[in-house]
């Protein structure tokens, strides 16, 4: 299976994030894209298909905040990592915002998500390697995998948040309808609800979001991922939520997963996206889910068995030690 991965997304490596109060080092570390390297081999640099892949899902004004939040930080006189502390909840009207710390604000939804200086290029470099997945399964293959990191599922069409700055599942997916993939289906497995993705399609009848997670109840993001989320408009019904309670493990788990795979199938879909999460695993230090190493192998096998070209993004996963492991372990399904 081809693999691609691009040693710029390394660049990104934020120092510390605010956990429960208190600050800790960032657990979306590059650290993890070794940890799977290791494991899977030399991976294939994508080319440069440029930014107009991305303004098909971001907004020109949020790429341009991207792209220059961090040179606007340093030259606010700022050290380190930027981050907001001001979100506009209650008003987000039209404003000429001019400092940095209000262009945070407007552009994120949360304080996991600061931006380092090499945060735009490690992203930018995480789409190219999702449409570099998504071009070879178009091309004929029956599988390929992209390691995105930074992961992109929680990020919006004008907002960053959950360590996700550019949304690569959602790219990729864009990129092949505009190929003339009439129906694309993304199935989200990461154990935290791909937000970011479900709000960039909600109102669309082409690309179905299915996605199994956590419970919003107990887990981030908490706002979103409920499962009377349906989708709006002419994207009424092709979104499909299935929370799990903590403690889920592979029985429970699969049930779901029948439940998402039988939707695909109706759907239609002609291309299937896989946002990869392995912070399902039992030993996810901030995720609370129970999947074993094997049960990814189990889990691959049935998304394989769908028989969609499939191209599979990663998306979390920080039991650093097992993460190899387990992404070679779900790999090895297909
Ligand atoms: C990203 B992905 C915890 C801070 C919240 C955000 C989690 C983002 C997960 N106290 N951190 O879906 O794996
Ligand atoms: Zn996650």
């Amino acid at each position: 299976m081809r693999i691609f991965w691009d040693d710029r997304q390394r660049l990104h490596a934020p120092a510390m994030e605010l956990h429960n109060g208190g600050f800790v080092p960032f657990a979306e570390t590059p650290v993890r894209a070794d940890a799977i390297l290791a494991v899977l081999g030399p991976a294939e640099a994508p080319p440069d298909l440029g930014e107009a892949p991305l303004r098909r899902v971001h907004s020109d004004d949020y790429l341009r905040f991207l792209r220059t939040a961090h040179a606007a930080w340093r030259a606010a006189g700022r050290d380190g990592d930027a981050a907001g502390y001001v979100w506009p909840v209650v008003r987000r009207r039209p404003t000429r915002l001019a400092r940095i710390d209000a262009l945070l604000g407007r552009y994120s939804y949360d304080a996991s998500t600061p931006v380092a200086a090499g945060t735009w290029e490690a992203a930018y470099w995480s789409t190219q390697s999702a449409l570099a997945a998504t071009g070879a399964v178009l091309d004929g293959a029956p599988t390929a995998f992209a390691l995105c990191r930074p992961p992109g599922h929680h990020c919006g069409a004008d907002y960053m948040g959950g360590y996700c700055y550019l949304n690569a599942g959602a790219v990729a997916a864009e990129a092949a309808v505009a190929a003339g993939v009439r129906r694309v289906a993304i199935l989200d497995i990461d154990y935290h609800h791909g937000n970011g993705t479900q709000d960039i399609f909600y109102a669309r009848g082409d690309v179905l979001f299915v996605s199994i997670h956590a419970d919003p109840a107990t887990d981030y993001p908490f706002y979103w991922g409920h499962a009377d989320e349906t989708g709006e408009g002419e994207g009424e019904g092709a979104t499909l939520n299935l929370p799990l309670p903590r403690g889920t493990a592979i029985a429970t788990y699969e049930r779901a997963l029948e439940t998402a795979l039988e939707r695909i199938a109706t759907f239609g879909a002609e291309l299937l996206v896989c946002s990869y999460g392995a912070d399902t695993f039992v030993g996810d230090p901030i995720s609370f889910f129970a999947l074993e190493t094997a049960d990814y192998a189990a889990i691959g096998r049935r998304i394989a068995a769908v028989g969609l070209p499939t191209a599979v993004l990663m998306e979390g996963g920080y039991a650093v030690d097992t993460l190899g492991a387990n992404v070679a372990a779900l790999l090895s399904g297909f």
